[in-house]
């Protein structure tokens, strides 16, 4: 596949389809949202679409009249579609467009591969691709095929596609071994932290939240924050300290963040991002971050649909933290109170509310603390008998 390893100072066309009757305001916050994941790709919006049809085109997506359009416009390199494309409709619009197309799915893989640090993020971000280029590629193949022979012979079209296809299963293989011994090693570090009391409880959100500002003002871990989207990719651990005095708290409850959520997170990436995310499933307890000053329901919802795709336990115990309360009026903090009412409202950048957090966090450790025990020594009756 022609795909452009590199989207900075390129000319984009966004477009997004909204239904003729009834404009959905989720479609329109999603598409502000795919916007500002070009421009932080680098990338320059010079054209915006927004194409009001009640379906997609089942061959050009957004029809094939504005392909036409587009194919008329020469300042634009890539056209980038709001949505999951079918691989027919990237062919028939690159095609027509004679422009890079992409999709939703691929600007958010992209995204995460230009943040890609550690060995893991690497590999993850390379296994992603691989299975979205598969995807892609398989659909492509019935393409080709069609245009390269006769019906239910092969043409040369999939023969090409065949042989690139075995190329990527094996290099799918081989990532897949190499992050099994990634996650067997963390799971090795995870029963130790286990056996010896430690508890752990996961910050999960939204990108761009202040997960790791509140990893950094709870234990002082020194990790890195950006006003971008998807700045963490891997899992940073550190111990809950003494806001006061810096000293521990209590050296047996850990913190751990990691990678951001985003509304339509495309499976591929949760698939391939599962031993990262893996820390979550297996944390005590979890703690959830909102931003106030954004639309906190929607981020609340991307939560619930990610927890639930990657298996996460609903009964885990949780705590509801709404930041950078710093941001926002008075009204606007009473009213989230009203819906959320066990929350914790913080500001992490400023510091405010902090220590009411830490109260929920040692006293929700001090419950499992002490169910543990209950276990065991149920258990250990049990053997006795
Ligand atoms: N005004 C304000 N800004 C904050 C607050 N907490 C964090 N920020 C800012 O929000 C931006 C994102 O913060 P991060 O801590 O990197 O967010 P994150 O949730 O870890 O983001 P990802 O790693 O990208 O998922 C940074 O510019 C922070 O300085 C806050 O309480 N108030
Ligand atoms: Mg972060």
């Amino acid at each position: 596949m022609e795909i452009q390893e590199k989207y900075e100072g390129k000319k984009f066309c966004v477009a997004t389809i909204i239904p003729k009757i009834k404009p959905r305001a989720e479609k329109i916050e999603s598409f502000e949202e795919f916007k500002e994941l070009i421009k932080n790709l680098g990338g320059e919006i010079v054209e915006e679409i927004i194409q009001k049809r009640d379906r997609p085109d089942p061959r050009f997506f957004i029809g094939r009249g504005k392909a036409e359009e587009i194919a008329q416009k020469n300042n634009i390199d890539v056209l980038a579609i709001d949505d999951i494309l079918k691989p027919n409709q990237i062919v028939n619009l690159r095609e027509i467009t004679k422009k890079e197309v992409i999709d939703r799915e691929y600007i958010i893989i992209k995204i995460f591969a230009e943040r890609a640090t550690t060995r893991e993020g690497k590999l993850q971000v390379e296994l992603a691709e691989l299975k979205y280029r598969l995807a892609k590629l398989i659909g492509m193949g019935k393409e080709m095929s069609q245009l390269g022979g006769m019906p239910g012979t092969r043409g040369p079209g999939e023969t090409k596609t065949e042989e690139l296809r075995r190329h990527i299963f094996a290099r799918i293989r081989a990532i897949e071994k190499e992050l099994e011994e990634i996650k067997k090693t963390r799971k090795i570090h995870r029963e130790r932290r286990k056996k010896q009391g430690f508890l752990t409880f996961s910050l999960v959100g939204y990108t761009n939240v202040g997960k790791s500002t509140i990893l950094r003002a709870l234990s002082g871990e020194d990790v890195q924050i950006k006003n971008q989207l998807f700045t963490t990719l891997e899992t940073r651990v550190g111990t809950l300290k003494d806001l006061t005095n810096g000293e521990y708290s209590n050296k047996k409850i850990l913190i751990s963040d990691t990678v951001g959520f985003i509304r339509n997170l495309p499976h591929s990436l949760i698939s391939a991002f599962r031993s990262t995310l893996e820390e979550i499933v297996f944390s005590d307890a979890l703690i959830f971050v909102l931003d106030i000053s954004q639309d906190y329901e929607k981020q609340f919802s991307t939560i619930r649909s990610v927890l639930e795709e990657i298996l996460v336990d609903e009964q885990k115990p949780r705590i509801i933290v709404f930041n950078k309360i710093d941001l926002v009026s008075k009204e606007r903090i009473i009213q989230a109170q009203q819906k959320f009412q066990d929350a914790v409202f913080i500001s992490a950048l400023k510091k405010t509310g902090l220590e009411e957090l830490k109260e929920k966090i040692i006293k929700i450790s001090e419950r499992i603390w002490k169910q543990n025990q209950m276990e065991k020594t149920e258990e250990m009756s049990k053997s006795a008998i």
